[in-house]
């Protein structure tokens, strides 16, 4: 019996992968190279520190970790310029209608983000008050696909990871999930998203009594 659902944030709940692309791009161009949105995809989930690291090797260009910190940071300066201007239009179709109804029927929230910027986001969506539990960057030492982020909300929820469930839309998110032992949706494509229990487009027109059927084996 599932009795708490932990979402991830970009990609399920809100699509802050634009705002990410828009500040990458704009670092890489002043790098001198470019950046692709095939590249942005593929760092989805993947934490800011890592995703430097892959952008700077695609670039093929070199920089001290001090140089590091400093580029991630200018990125991230831009970046929050954006999200901090988001509002709760921005929610992806269906993610406020399933936390509401998860509400009503005493199943568990918790948020389990790769971002450090996870609390600004929710703050400018009004979502903050949906979620019971928050995890994420700034308390998360592995990332994804290492299950640490989903253990820690399952522990502070004070629920066994056999009883929760997962909503992510990347692959190394989906990983997570099953190294921690639990249920997994996929948001996406299905013939990515190959390890999750059931991959649906979107949160819309979902229901409690669907998402059970789907992982009813
Ligand atoms: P920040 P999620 C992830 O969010 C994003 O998908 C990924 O592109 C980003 O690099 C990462 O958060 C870190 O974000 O720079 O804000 O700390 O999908 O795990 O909610
Ligand atoms: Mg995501």
């Amino acid at each position: 019996m599932i009795q708490a659902y932990i979402f991830d944030l970009d990609g399920v709940i809100v699509d802050t992968a634009v705002y990410h692309y828009r500040a990458w791009k704009r670092l890489a161009n002043e790098l001198g190279f470019d950046f692709t949105e095939a590249q942005n995809e593929a760092l989805k989930g993947i934490s800011r520190a890592r995703s430097l690291q892959l952008i700077l090797e695609w670039g093929g260009v070199q920089r001290t970790p001090a140089e590091q910190k400093e580029l991630a940071g200018r990125k991230n300066e831009w970046y929050v310029e954006m999200i901090s201007r988001m509002t709760p239009d921005e929610i992806l179709p269906g993610a406020k209608e399933l936390l509401a109804q998860a509400k009503d029927v005493g199943i568990r929230t918790a948020l389990g983000s790769a971002s450090k910027n996870a609390g600004i986001i929710l703050e400018r969506t009004g979502l903050l008050p949906l979620f019971d539990v928050i995890v994420d960057g700034n308390t998360v030492s592995a990332s994804k696909p290492d299950p640490e982020v989903f253990l820690q909300c399952a522990a502070k929820l004070g629920i066994a990871p056999a009883h929760c469930m997962i909503f992510e839309d990347a692959i190394a998110g989906i990983a997570a999930a099953r190294a921690a032992g639990m249920k997994v949706i996929g948001i996406g494509d299905a013939a990515v998203l190959t390890g999750a229990d059931a991959v649906l487009p979107g949160l819309q027109d979902m229901t409690i009594a669907k998402l059970q059927t789907l992982t009813a084996n």
